[in-house]
């Protein structure tokens, strides 16, 4: 419902922001007669899952321009979401009701890099390939990658602390972040933009703005610490009989490739068979198996690091680990690996919808969460072949590295019978083995009923205080993350 403590949008509002803001293209206002289609975009999230009515878009092109509408919303009791490129999964970048979009597009500038320290600050509307494009022509990496770099931005990618595809070899945002501009509710600038890998000065608030969700503020800029960009990046992908023997490949990659591991992918038979359907493309393997993995490494040494892989694959083919593998020759072989990975998010969702988990488990238990799932599924008849039944496949795919799962539930339509199996069912499941119900992907709207199933009541009341304390009249993205 509602909260209608919230005002209104009235045109007076819409006034004050155009005389704000000036420019045409900073305002997207539906509240007259124009037509909605131009607002639509910004009202539906990445899946077409959650839809919110907003009739107002609003793009500022500084911070003092974020400030100065963050303020006259805090005074006006109007509510706002934060917006980056669109590309989250729990349906937090979207309005749930009319709340006034903010959307970091237009601050899209890189403000300065030292190719000594590696410290990157930019705006928190650049693009994420765009920064990491920047960053390859000074033979540095952006340390965070992941499947929808072309669209998210980097203010989004650490307001929703994204983990992606090199956590294992880069590490956290939350360790990568130095520094962070944010502009408050009430228009206070916060300016943490710190260059210093070390500073004990105090608490470390950037913290909460990384994974915070725009629950407490806007964060307008980031300075990053970014690793020098590796001269040999090579590819492999391998088919593998059990569960088991992944786990025995990854303890293998692990001790044999040890520096150079920079990823270590895991995909079920399924989720790699749903890729090929959608795509109508090939497997790189002939043979069909129910597990695969893609390990990448990076290192300085060509021939050093081909070599440590290519008797890495012998190693784990003659001992049966591995069944089969294929290693890429070039850059664009590598790239058409990483596709069948990277593409299954969306292939996931070509035939109608999906319903998303992201979850962190025990590294032993972290599969048998996807066998638990289709057999609970079709015990309850949800699941088959036939268009009579809403759920096409259950899949199972991830960071193995991280020890972090996705499952996603393929459904031919959004169905409220499939929703209420899986949930809460999914988050006992994940509770009883002390799991996390959102490793990488956030709470949005869609985990925020169930953020009790990963944290206990003395650490919600602490969020909460922290929530009221940032954003007293809670016009921060509102109904989301732990439901204020
Ligand atoms: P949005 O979707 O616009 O926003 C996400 C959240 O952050 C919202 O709550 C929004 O209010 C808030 N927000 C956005 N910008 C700001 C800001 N400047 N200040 C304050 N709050 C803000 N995630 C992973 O962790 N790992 C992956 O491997 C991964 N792969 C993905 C692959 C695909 C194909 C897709 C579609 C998504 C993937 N994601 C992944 C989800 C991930 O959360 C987003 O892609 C990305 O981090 C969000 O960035 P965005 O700019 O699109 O943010
Ligand atoms: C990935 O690792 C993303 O590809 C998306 O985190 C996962 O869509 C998903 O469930
Ligand atoms: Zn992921």
């Amino acid at each position: 419902k509602r909260n209608s403590k919230f005002a209104e949008l009235t045109p007076e509002h819409v006034e004050y922001f155009q005389s704000l803001l000036g420019s045409e293209s900073a305002i997207i206002d539906n509240t007259s007669s124009a037509a909605e289609d131009d607002v639509e975009p910004f009202n539906s999230d990445w899946m077409r899952k959650y839809r919110g009515h907003t009739k107002l878009v609003l793009k500022p092109e500084s911070t003092e321009q974020t400030s100065k509408i963050l303020k006259y919303c805090n005074d006006n009791m109007l509510a706002v979401v934060p917006q980056g490129g669109n590309t989250g999964l729990v349906g937090g970048s979207v309005p749930v009701f009319d709340e006034i979009v903010i959307n970091l597009s237009r601050m899209n500038k890189i403000r300065s890099f030292d190719d000594i320290s590696g410290i990157l600050v930019a705006d928190a509307g650049v693009i994420l390939e765009i920064a990491d494009n920047f960053l390859a022509e000074k033979n540095h990496i952006f340390p965070l990658d992941l499947g929808a770099k072309g669209s998210c931005q980097i203010g989004g990618n650490v307001a929703t602390n994204a983990g992606g595809l090199r956590l294992l070899r880069y590490g956290s945002l939350h360790g990568n972040v130095l520094g962070i501009e944010a502009v408050l509710p009430d228009g206070t600038i916060v300016d943490d933009l710190s260059k210093l890998r070390k500073n004990n000065t105090g608490y470390d608030l950037k913290h909460l703005f990384i994974g915070g969700e725009g629950t407490i503020g806007i964060i307008t800029a980031i300075s990053i610490l970014c690793p020098q960009r590796s001269q040999a990046v090579n590819v492999a992908y391998f088919g593998l009989e059990s569960f088991e023997k992944v786990q025995e490949a990854f303890k293998e990659a692990k001790g044999q490739l040890s520096e150079i591991l920079s990823a270590f992918e895991m995909m079920d038979g399924e989720s790699q068979i749903l890729w090929k359907k959608a795509k109508n493309s090939k497997l790189p393997l002939e043979g069909e198996y129910p597990f695969y993995c893609l390990i990448e490494t990076s290192g300085s040494n060509t021939e050093h690091d081909s070599e440590k892989l290519q008797s890495f694959l012998e190693h784990v083919m003659d001992r049966s680990i591995v069944s089969d593998g294929v290693v890429a020759e070039n850059q664009t072989q590598a790239a058409s690996l990483w596709s069948c990975r990277e593409g299954v998010p969306e292939a996931s969702q070509h035939w109608g919808g999906v319903y998303k988990y992201d979850v962190s488990l025990p590294i032993a238990e972290m599969y048998q969460l996807v066998i638990d799932c289709r057999k609970h599924l079709s015990d309850k008849g949800l699941i088959g072949d036939e268009d009579s039944f809403p759920i096409i496949d259950a899949v199972g795919y991830g960071h193995m590295g991280d020890a972090n799962l996705h499952l996603n539930v393929c459904v031919r339509r959004y169905d409220k019978a499939v929703e209420k199996a899986l949930e809460p069912w999914v988050y006992q499941w994940i509770a009883k083995r002390n799991g996390s119900i959102s490793a990488e992907h956030g709470l949005g709207i869609a985990k925020a009923p169930f953020v009790g199933y990963s944290k206990n009541a003395t650490l919600i009341k602490l969020m909460k205080q922290i929530k009221d304390l940032y954003d007293p009249n809670g016009i921060m993205n509102p109904y989301k993350y732990i439901g204020v």
